[in-house]
C-alpha cells in the first residue's frame, strides 16, 4: 500500500467475500479498489484453519461461487467435501481467472479505520503503519476468524507446545510419540480428534459440552456426479439460492408427526447412511418443535451408545444438554469410533473441570494429565470478534467497540448507524453462519455493489442506516431466533456465550436465507428504505 493513497474502496479480507467484492467493485463498477489482507495469501478462514482433519462441511458442488457458469465448468472438485488445500486452490484459480491478485495486499492487517466527516471518506491504517483513504470501506473479514484461546491459569508456563486450530502452523504438527490433550468438541474438535489419534502416543479429549455428530461420509467424487453437477449448474444454483440455509438440498416438507415411528426410524437411518448436514433436512419441524427434535436427538444419542464400547465414555458423550442442531451440528469421520482406540481417553469437564495448566500438563479437579502438546479446538470470538479487533470509528469518532458493548446493532447485518459508507459482508444480524457461506456472501456482495452503484448514479456521497431501522431489525433478529430451538442453547457461540465477558445476544438472523434475500431486495426496490442517502 502506498502511503497517502486515496482509493474508491478498501475491502478488508481476501477470502470468498473479499475476492468477489473486489471483482464486483473493480470490474463491474470500475472503481479503484484494493483488498488488504492480514494473511500471507488468499483463503481467509481456509488460510488459517489447516488443523488435522479440517474439511468444509458444505458439499463441494455448493461450496463455491455461483455467479459464473464458466467458472463452475472449469473447476473440478475431487471429494464430496473440500479440504482447505482444495478450497485455497479454487480461490487461487478464481483470482487468476479474474486477475485479482494485482489489487490485493497480503500481510497487511488493518488495525484501524476512522470516518473523516469533513472529507467524507475513511482513513485506514495497517499494523505496519501504512495509511490510505477510501470512500467506501467493506469488511470481508469472515465470521469465524478471531481465535478464542481460553484464559486458563498456567498456560504461559507450560513446557510443552500448544496450538489453536484456527491458527494452525502451515508446516503441520508432528504428533508421533506425543501425549496430546485436545480441549473442545465442537465441529473442529470432532474433525481433528480422529486424525490426531492416528499418530499420537495418547490423545486426551477434554469435553465440556457433549455434542451430536452425523457421519460426513466423505468420498472421492465419481466422474458421473462431477458431470451431473456441471450439467445441472442452474438447477443447483436455484436450490442453493432459494432454500433456508443456502445448501444445495431442500428441507423436506413433512413434519415428524406426519409419519409413523417406524417410518421415522427408516428416514433417520437413511439420512445417517447418506451422511452430512442433510440429516437436519429430514423434517421441516426439527428446529421449531421440541418433541419433533427429541426424536432426532434420541436417534443420534442411541448411535453414540451403539458405537462407543466403554459404557461410561458412551454415557458422557451421549449426555447432550441441548436440542439437535440448536448448536452448530458437526459432521465427522469416525469421531465416536475414535473413543474405542486404546490410546484415547475422554475427560468429562462437567464432572471434573480444568483447574489450571501445569508445567507438564492439564490439571483437572481430580488429577493431572501429563501432556507434550495441547490443542485448543476452542472456537472463535464469532461474528463481532473479527470486526472489533480493528478500531473502527464512525461519526464524531464514536467507536464500534463502545457502540456494541451491549451487543451488535446493524441494519440487515450490512451497515451500522453512525458509520457511513461502511459495509459488513455477512455481518452480525445477517444469516451468515446459519448458511452455506458462499451463497450468503454472494448475496451480500451483489447487494452492496448495487447499493454503491445506486449511490454513485444519484450523486450520493454517504450511505448509512437510520438508527430506528437498525433497532427494528435487531428486534426482528431476536424474534426470528426465538421462533426456533436455536434460542434454547443459550451456551452457544451464536449468543457469544463462549467468550467470557461478551454480551449475550443472539447474533445471526435465523429467519432463513430465502426470506432474508427477499427482504433485502424489497428494501432496495423501495429506494433503500431505512438508509439515509446523503448528497452533501
Ligand atoms: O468451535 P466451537 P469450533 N474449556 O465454539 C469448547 C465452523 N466450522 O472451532 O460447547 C473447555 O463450536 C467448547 O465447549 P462448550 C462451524 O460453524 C466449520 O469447533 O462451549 N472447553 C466447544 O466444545 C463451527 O460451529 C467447519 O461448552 C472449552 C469447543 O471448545 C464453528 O466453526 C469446520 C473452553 C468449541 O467449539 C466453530 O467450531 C469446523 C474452555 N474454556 C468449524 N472454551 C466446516 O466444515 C471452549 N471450549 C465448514
Amino acid at each position: 500500500m502506498v502511503r497517502g493513497t486515496h482509493l474508491d474502496a478498501v475491502i478488508v479480507g481476501a477470502g470468498f467475500a473479499g475476492l468477489y467484492q473486489l471483482l464486483c467493485l473493480r470490474d463491474r463498477l470500475g472503481l479503484k479498489a484494493q483488498v488488504l489482507e492480514a494473511g500471507g495469501d488468499l483463503g481467509g478462514t481456509w488460510y488459517w484453519n489447516r488443523y488435522p482433519g479440517a474439511r468444509c462441511d458444505s458439499e463441494s458442488h455448493a461450496y463455491r461461487y455461483f455467479f459464473s457458469r464458466e467458472l463452475a465448468e472449469e473447476w473440478e472438485s475431487t471429494e464430496r467435501y473440500p479440504g482447505p488445500a482444495e478450497i485455497r486452490a479454487y480461490l487461487d484459480h478464481v483470482a487468476r481467472k479474474f486477475d485479482l491478485r494485482r489489487d490485493i495486499r497480503f500481510n497487511n492487517r488493518v488495525v484501524s479505520a476512522q470516518f473523516d466527516e469533513a472529507a467524507k471518506h475513511w482513513r485506514i491504517e495497517t499494523e505496519s503503519g501504512e495509511r490510505c483513504t477510501a470512500t467506501w470501506l467493506v469488511t470481508a473479514v469472515g465470521c469465524l476468524s478471531s481465535a478464542n484461546v481460553p484464559t486458563i491459569p498456567g498456560l504461559d508456563a507450560f513446557k510443552g507446545r500448544w496450538y489453536h486450530t484456527g491458527q494452525w502452523p502451515h508446516e503441520g504438527v508432528d504428533f508421533r510419540g506425543k501425549r496430546v490433550g485436545q480441549i473442545g468438541t465442537g465441529s473442529t474438535g470432532i474433525q481433528a480428534a480422529p486424525v490426531i489419534a492416528e499418530t499420537a502416543a495418547h490423545l486426551t479429549i477434554f469435553q465440556r459440552t457433549a455434542n451430536y455428530s452425523v457421519p460426513a461420509r466423505n468420498a472421492p467424487l465419481a466422474p458421473e456426479f462431477q458431470r451431473w453437477t456441471r450439467e445441472h449448474f442452474e438447477q443447483i444454483r436455484e436450490i442453493a439460492q432459494s432454500t433456508v440455509n443456502g445448501h444445495a438440498f431442500r428441507i423436506e416438507e413433512r413434519n415428524v408427526a406426519d409419519v409413523t415411528p417406524a417410518e421415522r426410524q427408516a428416514i433417520y437411518e437413511a439420512a445417517w447412511e447418506k451422511g452430512g448436514l442433510q440429516f437436519r433436512a429430514t423434517f421441516k419441524d426439527l428446529l421449531t418443535d421440541r418433541a419433533a427434535n427429541a426424536t432426532a436427538a434420541e436417534f443420534l444419542k442411541a448411535r453414540i451408545r451403539a458405537t462407543v464400547k466403554d459404557p461410561a465414555t458412551a454415557e458422557a458423550l451421549a449426555d447432550i444438554d441441548h436440542p439437535y442442531s440448536a448448536k452448530r451440528p458437526p459432521i465427522d469421520t469416525d469421531y465416536f469410533e475414535t473413543f474405542n482406540r486404546p490410546n484415547v481417553t475422554l475427560v468429562n469437564l462437567r464432572k471434573d473441570p480444568i483447574e489450571r495448566i501445569t508445567l507438564q500438563g492439564i490439571c483437572t479437579r481430580t488429577q493431572e494429565h501429563p501432556l507434550d502438546i495441547i490443542v485448543f479446538a476452542t472456537g472463535f470470538d464469532a461474528l463481532t470478534g473479527p470486526l472489533l479487533r480493528m478500531d473502527i470509528r464512525g461519526r464524531g469518532a464514536r467507536s464500534l467497540r463502545e457502540d456494541w458493548k451491549a451487543g451488535p446493532e446493524t441494519y440487515l447485518g450490512l451497515q451500522v448507524p453512525g458509520y457511513p459508507n461502511f459495509f459488513t459482508i455477512t455481518g452480525p444480524g445477517s444469516p451468515s453462519v446459519l448458511t452455506n457461506m458462499p451463497v450468503a456472501i454472494e448475496q451480500h456482495v451483489e447487494w452492496i455493489t448495487d447499493c454503491i452503484a445506486h449511490a454513485r448514479r444519484n450523486g450520493v456521497q454517504t450511505v448509512e442506516p437510520l438508527a430506528d431501522a437498525a433497532r427494528e431489525w435487531g428486534e426482528r433478529v431476536q424474534e426470528a431466533a426465538r421462533a426456533t430451538l436455536l434460542y434454547d442453547a443459550k451456551h452457544s457461540w451464536y449468543f457469544g456465550a463462549n467468550v467470557p465477558g461478551k454480551p449475550q445476544v443472539f447474533m445471526p438472523y435465523a429467519g432463513g436465507m430465502h426470506r432474508y434475500r427477499k427482504i433485502c431486495e424489497g428494501i432496495a426496490a423501495q429506494g433503500y428504505q431505512g438508509f439515509v442517502m446523503a448528497r452533501a
